[in-house]
């Protein structure tokens, strides 16, 4: 667990069970040794509260996809916020619509069946969230429009938004607040069936709560300063 990231908070992380015998704890990693084994066939990064790659723990449960490595500043919005608020292991992975139609294909159709909920990311005309409702009729797929090029993300927007009756995308906001929006909302779907995420989601609504507090404490003072 990388304790120096910026985003990361005490209150926010919640620890993964401990093994409580060496053999238990020997069967754990044997699991993670073929998690990572399965993903890294399919061009996939682990990343959970624990790290990244070889050092992340636990079975994905939301994919974070995007059109190119391009998209992963912002997506890391989204990623950061998974592993950190909600304690969520998913995988990152690099699917191209426009580039490599068919390793989409093969790597959307053979997701971990842990996978639970898809954030898709792209800019421009972008047809990978829809694509991939059209491929996975079994998973919510939430889509997160990049500000990108000469129209800024509205024809992201519009093509995730769009789609036909049959192939539902829930499309967050264009840019940060959609990444963050796209990570609240695929805790808010395993929530369901998790109340340990269902905590976490209210602690992360208190903090929002203190923060107007705080803003109200130092309102007159503000107001001194501006005048
Ligand atoms: C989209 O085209 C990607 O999702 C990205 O947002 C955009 C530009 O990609 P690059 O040219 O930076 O690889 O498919």
């Amino acid at each position: 667990m990388d304790r120096s990231h910026p985003e990361f908070s005490e209150s926010a992380y919640y620890d993964i069970p401990l093994a409580k015998s060496m053999s238990e704890k020997y069967t754990m990693l044997k699991e993670d040794e073929c998690i990572q084994a399965a993903l890294s066939n399919e061009h996939g990064v682990l990343v959970s509260p624990e790290g990244i790659g070889n050092e992340a723990k636990g079975a994905p449960k939301v994919l974070v996809t995007m059109g190119s490595d391009s998209d992963l500043p912002l997506m890391m919005k989204a990623v950061n916020t998974l592993r950190y608020e909600f304690g969520i292991p998913c995988l990152v992975q690099i699917n191209s619509v426009h580039r490599d139609l068919r390793s989409v294909v093969k790597h959307i159709e053979n997701l971990p069946t842990s996978v639970q909920v898809i954030i898709a990311c792209a800019g421009g005309a972008a047809h990978l969230p829809g694509n991939i409702a059209d491929l996975r009729a079994d998973l919510p797929v939430i889509g997160v429009p990049r500000d990108l090029g000469a129209l800024k993300g509205i024809d992201a927007l519009l093509s995730m938004v769009q789609m036909p009756e049959g192939a539902p995308v829930a499309v967050m906001a264009i840019g940060e607040a959609g990444a963050v929006n796209a990570a609240i909302h695929a805790a808010k779907e395993l929530a369901i069936a998790d109340p340990a995420i269902k905590e976490r989601l209210m602690t992360y609504a208190e903090k929002r709560k203190v923060r107007v507090a705080s803003q109200n404490q130092t309102l007159e003072k503000k107001l001194h300063d501006c005048s």
